[in-house]
């Protein structure tokens, strides 16, 4: 039986905490990637000069299994589709439908703007050409986490993405059969059996698979990992893009008296299940609220079954509850925060959540969990932690796109800027950019043979 929970409370009523109070009133959890990085480097810089070969010699070191080939034979997905358990492939196909609905309505247009007379600068959208999606092995397999990546991918019109998790050892050195079968079902045909620091070295430098296959590089790579992958994502960062570096879930809820406390004890242990360095946060302005989660949450505890790991996110110094003196010095801690998740369980939940200005997602009301947005309410789950919501979004459809500006003048309209443009080169000290406008007009000043 793990230990009672005791949330931390921080009690900011009667007082007006700076910004900087407010952002460390609560301790965020979170991993040291700098720490490893010394031992990923070596893994990195065997892949990009011996590809494939020094792949699957750490996939054998680190996973314990070295897979025939890397990409996996098609007949592998398909079995793996076949053999997924019927509820789950139910629920997988709404994800992916509601999923589909709200990301399609992300797609941008090309958008031509008439500077002046002859002048048109036009935005066109072009999506990344091939992207590796990293999906987890281990503890967490994810299921969920491949449709909100691939999706937003699909939709954006990439048209070549490889899927790339390590091979497992109770598989035959195949990734997990629940992986395969995502990708099966949302149509990515490409899967390499690779993972780890190995892995993401592979995606990034490519390779020739066992049997003469090429294992094309990739642009850029999305996914959650562990801190290997992560650390491996950011030394390869140069060649390739990467999503944003995910820490440790997080949840805040802000509640008031209105708020069931069942709901809410649930919907706390709900993200701690994720992880031990997990945050859950309650902001609320009812004492006799925080005393009944206090209750609820222990009686919870008792039939969840990650009890010890919840126990130790909990007991953590980054999760507890924040009391306020109400909604609105609620806001601002929340704000501040800057949640991964962000519930609203207060009266006028709506008028409240129009009010965030800082969270990943936000779930508004007593019937919106953080739960139903992991996975089937078409939002996507893939959200910036650690504060990132201040500067950052989730992934999207937008996260697969290049904005290209296409730039279009015709001699009139040139000539009739060309002055601006010469004084802002003059002042600048860049008189050659001045004179590529000056010359095409006047001809060459000095130094003109004619
Ligand atoms: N809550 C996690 C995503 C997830 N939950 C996947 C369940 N499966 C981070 O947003
Ligand atoms: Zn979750």
């Amino acid at each position: 039986m793990p230990a009672r929970i005791e949330l931390a409370r921080v009690d900011l009523r009667g007082r007006t905490p700076s910004t900087a109070e407010l952002r460390g009133a609560l301790p965020r959890g979170g991993v040291d990637v700098d720490s490893v990085l010394h031992q990923v480097r070596p893994v990195v810089d065997a892949v990009r000069e011996r590809g494939t070969e020094a792949a699957l010699e750490f996939s054998e070191k680190f996973d314990g299994v070295r897979p025939d080939r890397i990409r996996v034979p098609q007949e592998e997905l398909v079995k793996a589709l076949a053999e997924l358990d019927s509820d789950v492939r139910a629920a997988l196909e709404v994800a992916i439908e509601r999923t589909r609905l709200v990301h399609s309505d992300q797609r941008r247009t090309d958008h031509t703007t008439q500077v002046v007379p002859g002048g048109t600068v036009t935005e066109r959208w072009i999506p990344v050409d091939r992207v590796g999606l990293y999906v987890p092995g281990g503890n967490a397999v994810y299921p969920s986490s491949v449709v909100m990546n691939v999706v937003p991918a699909q939709i954006a019109g990439v048209g070549s993405l490889v899927v790339a998790s390590p091979p497992q050892k109770n598989f035959g050195g195949l990734p997990h059969p629940t992986i395969l079968a995502a990708a099966q079902l949302l149509g990515v045909d490409e899967v390499w059996a690779v993972g780890g620091g190995q892995g993401v070295a592979l995606l990034t430098y490519g390779g020739v698979d066992t049997d003469g296959g090429e294992l094309a590089p990739v642009d850029l790579i999305t996914g959650p990992g562990n801190i290997y992958v992560t650390a491996a994502k950011r030394l390869c960062r140069s060649l390739i893009g990467i999503d944003s570096e995910a820490g440790p879930t997080e949840i805040a809820i802000l509640a008031d008296a209105t708020a069931d406390p069942i709901h809410v004890a649930a919907d706390l242990i709900s993200q701690a299940e994720h992880d031990v360095m997990a945050a859950s946060v309650l902001v609320t302005d009812s004492i006799e609220l925080a005393d009944a989660v206090d209750e609820a949450v222990n009686a919870q505890m008792a039939t969840t079954r990650h009890a010890e790991r919840v126990a130790t996110a909990l007991n953590g110094s980054q999760s507890g509850i924040v009391l306020v003196d109400d909604v609105t010095q609620g806001l601002a801690v929340v704000n501040a925060y800057a949640a991964e998740h962000l519930e609203i369980q207060t009266k006028d939940a709506s008028d409240v959540a129009a009010r965030v200005r800082s969270a990943g997602a936000v779930f508004v009301g007593a019937w919106s969990p953080v739960s139903l947005g992991d996975y089937c309410a078409g939002s996507n789950h893939v959200l910036p932690t650690a504060g990132c919501a201040r500067h950052s979004s989730g992934l999207s459809v937008q996260t697969f796109l290049r904005g290209i500006h296409v730039v279009d003048y015709s001699e009139s309209a040139l000539k009739d800027v060309a002055a601006h443009v010469i004084a802002l080169a003059n002042a600048e000290d860049l008189p050659a950019h001045g004179e590529a406008v000056r010359l095409r007009f006047e001809g060459l000043r000095t130094g003109d043979p004619s």
